[in-house]
């Protein structure tokens, strides 16, 4: 493949910068009670995706999951779509996602997910059956090879219609949005007050000024008294 694009495979396009964002997370649901022969409390599925409906083969060569060393063969590896894990289990751990490319110039991500298995208190009393902790970031390819380039920009689409995330982050990003505008109205309107009670106060400090002055001027003493401490 690396002929296609110049005697040079290792060479870059500098200055571009190619963006693929992604959502990584588990799911995780509780039996119901400990299974009495491994002592197991949760089903729970480990995954990355993209955040758009993209076919990641036509860059990503494979998706590496390192689980808990408890788990037999503890490193995991998926070569094509859905990058994902299933298991049973009964603690947390740190899953460590490592992202494989096509392209040997591009050097794997990897990604540090925090397996969630337990429910809170709410999500328990309000009669949840699964938990959802997914994350959105984003595969950044700074200054990628002619080949790197060529596969990021010739994805295929996976399916026609809507692709959903658990997560709505369209909504969480619009949320945040919001509340950066807000705070930001907020600083700036305290950031004024602020200012005018500066001003207030230097005014304050130049009319006490001339008022000594003006004092000092009134009752002159006929003898000069030396201060102490001079
Ligand atoms: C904890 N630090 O103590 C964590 C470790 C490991 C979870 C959690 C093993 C399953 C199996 C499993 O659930 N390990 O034995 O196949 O909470």
């Amino acid at each position: 493949m690396a002929a296609e694009f110049g005697s040079d495979p290792g060479s870059r396009i500098k200055g571009l910068t190619i963006v693929k964002p992604i959502i990584y997370g588990n799911v995780a649901r509780y039996f119901g009670k400990k299974r009495e022969e491994d002592g197991h409390t949760h089903q729970w599925t480990v995954y990355l995706k993209p955040y758009k409906n993209e076919d990641m083969t036509s860059y990503v060569k494979k998706v590496q999951f390192k689980l808990h060393e408890s788990y037999p063969n503890a490193n995991r590896v998926i070569v094509k779509p859905p990058y994902e894990v299933t298991e049973t289990g009964w603690g947390e751990f740190e899953v460590v996602i490592k992202i494989f490319f096509n392209d040997p110039n591009e050097r794997p991500v990897t990604i540090y997910h925090l397996l969630k298995l337990f429910q809170s208190e709410t999500d328990i009393m309000l009669g949840k059956k699964s938990l959802v902790l997914e994350f959105y970031d984003e595969l950044v390819f700074q200054d990628p090879t002619p080949m790197t380039q060529h596969m990021l920009t010739n994805v295929r689409q996976i399916s026609i219609g809507a692709y959903k995330h658990d997560v709505d982050f369209e909504e969480k990003k619009e949320k945040t949005l919001h509340n950066i505008m807000s705070a930001k109205s907020k600083i700036r309107y305290e950031i004024s007050e602020l200012n005018e009670r500066l001003k207030q106060s230097k005014e304050l400090i130049n009319k006490l000024k001339d008022d000594i002055v003006k004092k000092e001027k009134d009752d002159k003493p006929s003898i000069k008294i030396e201060p102490i401490f001079a």
